[in-house]
């Protein structure tokens, strides 16, 4: 592997989940492999877990981890080619990108999207800047279109909470105060067309993704009807695509209730966090046997560690 920016980087996804189950079993037992390389994190946008977790999964390979906040610490960078730099940026990318790649052996970037310009989010201009002008393997720490690293835990999650060989996995939209970007749900869609499961997608009317992602999968715009049988339930909220990065509904019926989740077999809940108790699931949800966030973040860990792992054997 020499990126890791999307799901379509990943070539055989359940090798890469026996891989991420491996790591977990024995997470020191490649302590070697990241020996005097250094893994940098550059952050545009707040983190938690995709920031603790994967400097934790250097850590674990025995690589450093250096962390920078580029949008409060750092220059203001320019992504423009050619441009008369004679405004707020300081340092162009050209070099900031070659800069960082002489101190790193790997570049992990995070960069939400602005959610005002369809066309200017798709083209992922900071990811793909980074991936231009480094001279080392880059990963997305969430960028404007995908949010990889979370898919890979997510795929790994189910793996091990499933009870059936080919699970029911609902992906439902949930309310949210403010406008949230389509990466999650997209990287989400990606690695579940990969997966052995039966996978239903379901939203309100006027919340449908990127239809270019979502080709080929179940929607549905009643909620009820697909959490039916369900055995997982991964509820995120997102901004409309058709009329982009807009609120067009806060349907307090689309929380994810109790009374909701006994319509499905039983099934776990899943939400990639932060999550916005009582918008998008009922605090009797959350904090119930049914809810396996927790031990879904702890996989961002073993997701983070077997993506070093193949960028650091370049295979
Ligand atoms: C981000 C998102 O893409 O939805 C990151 C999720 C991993 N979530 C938020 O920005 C939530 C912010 C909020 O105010 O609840």
């Amino acid at each position: 592997m020499k990126k890791f920016t999307s799901v379509d980087d990943i070539q055989d996804l359940e090798r890469l989940i026996s891989l991420a189950k491996k790591i977990k079993a024995a997470p020191f037992a490649n302590q070697q492999k990241g020996g005097n390389k250094t893994l940098g994190l550059l952050f545009f946008n707040p983190s938690l877990r995709t920031r603790l977790s994967t400097q934790k999964a250097a850590l674990n390979l025995g690589m450093n981890a250096i962390v920078m906040n580029l949008n409060t610490e750092g220059w203001v960078l320019e992504f423009e080619e050619g441009v008369v730099m004679d405004g707020n940026s300081a340092e162009h990318i050209k070099e900031a990108a070659q800069v960082v790649s002489q101190y790193c052996d790997i570049i992990a970037v995070r960069s939400f999207p602005a959610l005002t310009d369809k066309e200017k989010d798709e083209e992922e201009y900071v990811i793909n800047a980074f991936l231009k002008y480094a001279s080392v393997p880059v990963i997305s720490l969430e960028g404007s279109t995908e949010h990889p690293l979370q898919a890979v835990a997510d795929a790994l999650t189910i793996e091990e909470y499933k009870t059936t060989k080919r699970p029911k996995v609902v992906l439902t939209w949930a309310p949210h105060p403010k406008a949230l970007p389509h990466a999650v749900p997209n990287s989400f869609v990606k690695i579940m067309k990969k997966a052995d499961v039966d996978f239903v997608i379901t939203h309100p009317e006027g919340y449908s993704l990127n239809h270019h992602f979502t080709a080929g999968v179940t929607i549905t715009h009643n909620q009820d009807e697909a959490f039916a049988n369900a055995d997982f339930i991964y509820a995120k909220n997102w901004s409309s695509y058709d009329d982009y990065g807009k609120i067009v509904s806060k349907d307090p019926s689309w929380t994810v209730t109790p009374k909701k989740m006994a319509l499905t077999n039983n099934a776990k809940f899943m939400h990639c966090l932060p999550v916005r108790r009582n918008m998008i699931v009922s605090d009797a949800v959350l904090d119930s046997e049914a809810s396996i966030v927790i031990p879904q973040a702890n996989n961002r860990t073993f997701a983070a560690q077997a993506i070093l792992t193949k960028l650091l054997d370049n295979e």
